[in-house]
């Protein structure tokens, strides 16, 4: 955790915005189009803000885009950085601690994920109840600055209750049938085997994905109240005999962007 590094890329990143951002989204795999929502918006490239990662992966955009949605000021990712990309936690999660110097309190953050439930379809929108981190590693290893958080963290609800709660309301009063279930954080890039999915299901796993978990775990150190939410893009391996593809996440995606938008906009609009 490097707090100079953070703090010259909340600088640089406060220099450009107009007003101060109070929700942040991380907008996953095929997920950015969201960031077209936002009104008077600036966009500002990864690659401009100092110590910034890039985005290598399809689907993710790399920009941070300012504005309003629904009348609130908000700062979304569009397009994350991912363990598989071959950087380290903190470079994952930096973003998020950039966030939180910028007035972040609440953090919306979205994934494109493989169905582990039986009960799901691809298309289905989740809400993301808890976690359980598969990744192997944790990005708070290391030294802790007491100031930015605790050493030993409390993970009992690292997705905020409230939120939950709120989301779910949102949904019924949109008519939208939504799922809800725990994800499983793996480090990829590998989509997981038939064997795999069949020991996440056995261990309470309703999807799972690459992302994510690093995030919230660093959001939760910070104190800032998280709202998870995945969209099933596909079923997981060993549950439709054909093969995963990244084409297949991206397309799913787009067929659910009206639910998904309309969700997230409501959301926002009415955050207590
Ligand atoms: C695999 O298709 C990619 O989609 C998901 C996985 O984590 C992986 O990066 O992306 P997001 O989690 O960034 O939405």
């Amino acid at each position: 955790m490097n707090s100079k590094a953070m703090k010259e890329s909340a600088q640089y990143i406060e220099s450009k915005l107009e007003g101060k951002p109070a929700i942040g989204l991380i907008l996953g795999s095929g997920l950015g189009v969201l960031a077209e929502e936002i009104e008077d918006p600036i966009v500002i490239p990864y690659k401009s803000v100092p110590h910034f990662p890039e985005s290598t992966v399809s689907g993710h955009k790399g920009q941070l885009v300012a504005g309003r949605l629904e009348g609130k000021q908000v700062i979304a990712m569009q397009g994350r950085f991912h363990f598989y990309e071959g950087y380290r936690m903190d470079q994952v999660t930096f973003p998020v601690r950039v966030m939180k110097l910028l007035g972040v309190e609440e953090l919306l953050v979205t994934n494109a994920a493989g169905g582990i439930n039986e009960q799901f379809e691809p298309g289905d929108l989740m809400l993301i109840e808890d976690h359980i981190n598969n990744m192997g590693t944790n990005p708070l290893i290391g030294p802790n600055d007491e100031e930015i958080g605790p050493r030993f963290p409390d993970m009992s609800q690292a997705y905020s209750r409230e939120l939950l709660k709120h989301a779910r309301k949102c949904a019924e009063e949109l008519d939208l049938s939504i799922q809800q279930g725990v994800y499983v954080g793996n480090t990829g890039p590998t989509y997981e085997t038939g064997a795999e999915v069949k020991m996440l299901r056995t261990l309470g796993g309703d999807a799972v994905g690459m992302s994510t978990v690093p995030e919230v775990i660093v959001a939760a150190h910070m104190g800032i109240k998280v709202l998870g939410i995945s969209c099933i893009s596909n079923m997981a391996a060993g549950i439709l005999d054909q093969p995963l593809s990244h084409q297949e996440v991206i397309e799913t995606t787009e067929r659910v962007r009206q639910d998904f938008l309309s969700f997230v906009k409501k959301i926002v609009k009415t955050l207590p």
